[in-house]
């Protein structure tokens, strides 16, 4: 007799850095032997091609274009969390149906924790459910130490304690936690108190226990369930796959193959945060005066024209720009920082940026914006200490400073040299905790 295949229903929200580490994990856990289906909505739904091993079922989710543009998650969650239990329960019960024919049923879900409307409906439907955490357990703890802020009556956050460390987090300051600054925080903390209310059976994080060992056993504390700390899941699906990971050749990176080892600067500040064309001429006067290569990502939607813009910049900044660097509008991220002509990384630090950075061994200038992006800038800085704090002011002088700082000084060399161990610690934990907690969530679905 055939033993059935189990099921798993994997729901990634429709985002490029969530859908990311979602399909990574699909990957693996098909090599574990389950049969992999991915719920996801109309936005960003991946091109099934690149994934045939893989069954596909979209549902409706109701968002705009213009909310999608907007970035505005807490009102993107609100209207999710509206507009997609309907839909998304139709789907799921007609999946179940089909299932059901067969004789066969769904293992378990695995949901994104940015759907906690989830939670209710999986319990509703007697399914057994699975969060999966796309950032830090670092900053999934700071939503709990928010939470323990307000119940102590102090937030709002005054600025001159800003500087301060968090009692109940070594290292972090308050300005580094994601509620600081928040023109509303009061949204912040009602969308995350309904973050911290689900009961799922089980929450993976891509991370590496060693790289967190000290938030996830906080969180150990504070959470009666079982934690799977599962990454850099990029890596671990690298050694899985071979059709389904889209690799976007680019010709980065035979540009990339003329310049000499550890040469280049690989600048990308992430999809999210967008700038006015003077902060990008700033930009490129200071990666120019630095006088270091530069691979620099420059988003289509976070400026207007491009090309225009290219061609607004003095003569000696353009024929600078040409000489010293390559501009793209995508570059295929993990293959740059593998390269060994790159020898740093100016970042956004959202955690994906983070951890692939990490994995190559390639230190960081760090400028976050918002939401977990300041957690995990401090984290590089001041705990796994291999990255540049720094001042974020978009001026051409200050730019040429910490990019001479990163890529030409003794206190780049001494980011690099960390970054390198680093790297083999992780590397190291890809057949040691990771792998150990991967074999310890296969078992647990099972069981
Ligand atoms: Br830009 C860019 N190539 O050119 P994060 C991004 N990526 O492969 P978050 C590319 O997108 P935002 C590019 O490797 C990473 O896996 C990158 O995720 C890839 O950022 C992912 O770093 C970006 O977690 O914001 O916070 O999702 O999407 O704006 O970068």
């Amino acid at each position: 007799e055939n033993q059935n295949v189990p099921h798993l229903v994997l729901i990634p929200p429709p985002f490029h850095g969530h859908m990311t580490p979602m399909l990574q994990l699909a990957t693996i856990l098909h090599s574990k032997g389950f049969s992999i289906t991915i719920a996801h909505t109309h936005f960003n739904s991946p091109n099934p091609s690149n994934y045939p091993n893989f069954n596909f079922l979209p549902f409706f989710d109701g968002l705009s274009d213009t909310q999608i543009t907007s970035k505005n998650f807490i009102d993107i969650a609100s209207t999710l969390s509206t507009n997609c239990v309907t839909p998304l329960k139709e789907t799921l019960i007609h999946h179940m149906a089909k299932l059901e024919k067969l004789d066969e049923k769904i293992a378990c879900i695995i949901y994104d924790g940015f759907f906690h409307f989830i939670d209710s409906l999986t319990k509703e439907l007697k399914l057994p459910s699975i969060v999966f955490r796309t950032t830090s357990a670092t900053n999934f703890l700071t939503y709990h130490v928010c939470a323990h802020l307000q119940t102590k009556g102090y937030l709002p956050l005054q600025d001159s304690k800003s500087l301060d460390l968090v009692p109940e987090l070594e290292l972090l300051r308050f300005k580094d936690l994601p509620i600081f600054g928040l023109t509303n925080p009061h949204d912040f903390l009602h969308s995350t108190s309904k973050t911290l209310s689900i009961t799922p059976l089980a929450v993976i994080f891509n991370t590496v226990d060693g790289l967190e060992d000290s938030s996830l056993n906080d969180l150990q504390h504070l959470y009666n369930v079982n934690l799977f700390p599962i990454g850099p899941l990029h890596m671990i699906a690298n050694e899985f796959d071979n059709i389904s990971i889209l690799r976007e050749k680019d010709n980065c990176i035979s540009w990339l193959n003329n310049k000499p080892r550890k040469s280049v600067l690989y600048v990308s500040l992430g999809s999210i945060a967008s700038w006015e064309e003077k902060e990008l001429t700033e930009m490129a006067c200071g990666l120019v005066k630095s006088r270091q290569n530069f691979l620099w990502v420059i988003r289509p939607e976070t400026v207007t024209d491009v090309s225009a813009w290219l061609e607004s910049l003095s003569e000696d900044v353009k024929l600078g720009v040409v000489e010293r660097g390559c501009v793209v509008k995508w570059a295929p991220q993990s293959e740059v920082l593998a390269h060994e002509a790159v020898g740093g990384f100016w970042s956004h630090c959202g955690w994906n940026s983070t951890l692939e950075s990490l994995c190559e061994g390639v230190p960081i200038i760090c400028q976050p914006y918002f939401g977990d992006q300041r957690v995990n800038a401090r984290l590089l800085s001041h705990v796994w200490k291999v990255g540049l704090e720094w001042c974020n002011v978009m001026e051409r002088n200050e730019i040429e400073k910490v990019v001479r700082r990163l890529m030409v000084n003794q206190e780049g060399e001494v980011l690099r040299k960390r970054a390198i161990e680093l790297k083999h610690e992780i590397r190291l934990s890809l057949s040691g905790s990771s792998c150990d907690a991967l074999d310890g969530l296969v078992k647990f679905i099972l069981s």
